[in-house]
């Protein structure tokens, strides 16, 4: 790390000028500064993409303004900070989110205009940061935007991944797969970081001596040299002076380790190798709720985690008088078990290069780290194979291990001759040996909560069930939310204008203030406009889907979607077993008065999970067929809209009238795109699992579809042995869906789908079949509701008005008031 200059250079010296850009004038000077002394263009050469990058640079100079001060503020204040470490991050198109921010945005519009240019055409060319698979890294951007809001300290750290998740496109149905080459162009949102770059080692062994004053010191011999470059991305507040940052490290070969092949003069093998070090921050792996045992994700996890607690702990140190602060002084919030190897990290670095005792440093430690866990997918909880940690970090291993020696002890005095609880316990699993990233964190961690009510009940009844009888204290439950500002504000302008017209703004920074809608939802011509903001939300997504896919959908008829990644256990089958039932009995009876759907779907599937993606190629057969069927009258149309990703949310949630949550009960931790689109007026069908049953108490049951066996119901059904053969030739209709897929009339190759049917038949895991009935009933009392635009209309404004709690603001604000208690410090504006 290169020394900073603060000490020698007295701060007065290096005063900001202020760029004071108010008018449409400035604007458009600061525009063409920006492309002429940043691009490097002139407005004779200029392509659209390099005004795109002046603009990103122009609306970024505001921020930075901002950004100083808040620097300034934590430099003298020396506040206690919240670390935010987390592998995923998906915080959506800058440009959007940072013109709002920073009140710019009509200065932008008015300045390119004069220029002939469209803003929205500029805003279109910016790629977004994929950083991420699905909800857990939505959240975790939706968080550090409430940070930043809340005038919160914190620093969000992860992975700079060159390639984020795939780009998806159709291939006659099926999925594929392409490189996400966000970085192409360059990103005029960050800075890196070069002098800042930290050493990262991997391998080699470790040596134990004794020390002059007869101490125990352990020196890690390491193999493997690297380096992380931070990248900075700024993560302003909302209508605060706050701008936090986003650190995110990306990989760079050692020079040190270049050095060593080039001097035995292997020139090619040394640059091979450096490519593989930069390797570590190249891709994201794409799996959702299961992890992916390979040693460059471990090599990914432990890079980020070893770059961000060096800062950490050398922040801690120049801010404070010493390490023993450090709880004092910082929170490291650990999002999943991702980055939880920076527990025996922090114990490492404290011991081993900080010369603390192992109980100095077990004690700050076990008062630093809190921990959030987002399933209840027994396969999701990550193990490592003991040979594939001690390969990459052998000092990890043994400090691993002695915490679990020291931990199972603790459990025998409090559950004395429990020899299967300690195994059960145990962080180290035998047969085969792995190490069990979950416990290591519910043991060292002060705090361990879920997302959701439910699922922070089933972890202390079973998944983390030993944990909580041994620390009852630690466990605590933190509702997701998503943030008013993305999912709201920009996403749907049109409903934010006319909630704004009757209630001010004040929702945007303090979402419970929607209640004040509750009583226009019984005045006709309120609802009469609220009913016009969801058509002309209809009628711009029905124009983004005839140019994406080609098919015309009608924007009078309901919208129902299922946007979300593809897993089975989130039942997107059961969605087409549905669809197939309407279609079947519209073909028996072309008479039959149903109101017009359009079936919207968005998901991609883990590269490597070939059912969820056969399931794809199902639902687009089913596209075809259905779609260009004249005897249906385009009364049902489906449609798969490919690379489903944040901004695709942004045009889809504010004009759905069905949001559809149908996971197995049990399943789902949370959901966040159930409170997005009930936040933008959706209905939700809906199983009672994760959020979906705290959104049903706070919309009322009357506003709210409910179907499905409850959490109780499927343990019993599988506890008397399921078999989905009684539902299959108990129900004709679902008996005829579920042949109709093998029939051949989908389609091609007979055979395709068998895999499907059979899973069906012969296992169903997630219980669709017990679920169909219901699920079916169900949606005919949408269809009936529907036709009453009176009181539909109502009860989708209730909706709205009474999902203020799904704030992530308010959940921001739990996790600060109750875990890390690191008081906001406002930055003015
Ligand atoms: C999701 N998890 C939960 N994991 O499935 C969802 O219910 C919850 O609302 C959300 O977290 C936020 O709490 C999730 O998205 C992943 O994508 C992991 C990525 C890394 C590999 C393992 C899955």
């Amino acid at each position: 790390m290169i020394e900073q200059i603060t000490d020698e250079i007295p701060l007065q010296q290096l005063q900001v000028s202020k760029r004071n850009v108010r008018t449409v004038e400035d604007f458009k000077r600061a525009l063409a500064d920006n492309l002429y002394y940043k691009r490097g263009q002139a407005v004779y050469t200029a392509t659209r993409h390099d005004i795109y990058v002046a603009l990103a640079h122009t609306v970024r100079d505001y921020l930075m303004e901002r950004w100083h001060k808040t620097v300034e503020t934590y430099f003298q204040t020396r506040p206690k900070f919240v670390y935010y470490l987390s592998a995923e991050y998906l915080p959506g198109q800058q440009i959007t989110q940072n013109l709002l921010y920073s009140e710019t945005t009509d200065l932008a519009r008015q300045a390119l205009a004069e220029w002939g240019l469209d803003l929205n055409d500029l805003i279109a060319l910016e790629p977004e940061p994929g950083l991420g698979n699905g909800g857990l890294g939505r959240l975790a951007a939706c968080f550090m935007d409430s940070m930043a809001t809340l005038d919160i300290p914190a620093y969000s750290f992860g992975i700079r991944y060159e390639f984020g998740i795939f780009r998806q496109s159709f291939q006659d149905g099926w999925q594929e797969e392409s490189p996400d080459e966000w970085l192409f162009y360059g990103n005029p949102w960050e800075f890196s970081q070069p002098d800042d770059m930290v050493e990262v080692c991997f391998g080699g062994h470790t040596e134990h001596h004794v020390d002059d004053q007869g101490r125990h010191r352990v020196r890690w011999i390491h193999g493997q040299t690297l380096l992380g470059e931070p990248c900075h991305m700024l993560v302003p507040g909302y209508g605060t002076g706050t701008v936090n940052l986003l650190r995110l490290w990306r990989a760079r070969a050692s020079r040190e380790f270049d050095f060593e092949l080039f001097d035995v003069g292997d020139y090619a093998r040394a640059v091979e190798q450096k490519t593989a070090s930069e390797n570590i921050s190249k891709v994201l792996y794409p799996n959702d709720n299961t992890p992916e045992g390979k040693e460059l994700r471990l090599k990914q996890q432990y890079f980020f985690v070893a770059c961000s607690l060096k800062m950490i702990v050398s922040r801690t140190l120049q801010f404070n008088r010493g390490l023993f602060e450090l709880p004092d002084k910082a929170v490291v919030q650990l999002n999943d078990t991702h980055p939880v190897v920076a527990i025996p990290e922090l114990m490492r670095l404290l011991m081993d290069e900080h010369g603390l005792s192992w109980d100095e440093a077990w004690d700050i430690t076990r008062r630093t780290f809190a921990y959030t866990c987002h399933t209840l997918m027994p396969e999701a909880l990550e193990k490592w194979p003991v040979s594939l940690f001690g390969k990459l970090l052998p000092r990890h291993l043994e400090i691993v291990y002695e915490i679990n020696h020291r931990f199972l002890q603790e459990v025998r005095v409090r559950f004395p001759g429990d020899e299967e609880r300690v195994r059960r316990m145990s962080i180290i699993e035998e047969w085969p040996e792995q190490v069990c990233m979950a416990h290591l964190a519910a043991s060292c961690s002060f705090s361990i909560n879920g997302v959701a009510k439910l699922q922070s009940s089933l972890l202390k009844e079973h998944t983390l069930r030993d944990f909580y009888e041994m620390w009852p204290e630690k466990f605590n439950n933190k509702t997701n939310g998503v943030t008013p500002r993305r999912w709201v504000r920009m996403a749907n302008p049109r409903l934010s204008e006319l909630i704004t017209s009757k209630i001010g703004d004040g929702w945007l920074r303090d979402m419970d203030q929607l209640e004040a809608l509750v009583p226009y939802a019984d005045q006709a011509d309120f609802r009469q406009v609220w009913r016009v903001v969801k058509r002309e939300n209809k009628v711009a997504l029905a124009a983004h889907i005839g140019k994406s896919v080609g098919v015309q959908v009608d924007p009078d008829s309901l919208y129902d979607a299922m946007v979300k990644r593809l897993h089975e256990y989130k039942r997107q089958l059961l969605k087409a077993l549905h669809i197939i039932t309407l279609y079947q009995r519209l073909k028996a009876d072309p008479a039959l008065d149903i109101v017009p759907r359009t079936f919207i779907f968005g998901a991609k599937a883990a590269a490597g999970y070939h059912i969820a993606k056969l399931i794809i190629k199902l639902i687009n057969s089913l596209a075809e067929v259905i779609n260009s069927d004249p005897a249906l009258n385009d009364r049902l149309k489906v449609v798969f809209l490919p690379n489903f990703n944040v901004t695709l949310g942004e045009r889809i949630y504010p004009a759905v009238d069905v949001s559809e949550q149908i996971s197995m009960a049990g399943k789902e931790a949370s959901g966040t795109g159930n409170m997005k689109f009930a936040l933008n007026g959706a209905l939700t069908v809906g199983t009672l699992d994760g959020a979906n049953i705290e959104i049903r108490e706070r919309v009322g049951k009357e506003n709210f579809f409910l179907f499905g066996l409850t959490v109780p119901e499927v343990m019993a059904q599988k506890e008397a042995g399921y078999n989905p053969l009684d539902y299959y030739y108990g129900n004709p209709e679902l008996k005829r869906a579920i042949d109709w897929i093998v029939s051949g009339d989908l389609g091609g190759d007979k055979a395709l789908f068998q895999p499907l049917v059979d899973s069906l038949l012969h296992k169903d895991e997630y219980l669709l079949l017990a679920d169909y009935a219901s699920y079916v009933e169900c949606q005919e009392r949408v269809d009936e509701a529907y036709r009453d635009a009176a009181s539909w209309t109502r009860m989708s404004i209730l909706n709205a008005a009474r999902c203020g709690h799904f704030s992530s603001d308010r959940t921001i604000r739990q996790y600060n008031e109750e875990i890390w208690r690191a008081p906001p410090l406002p930055v003015g504006l």
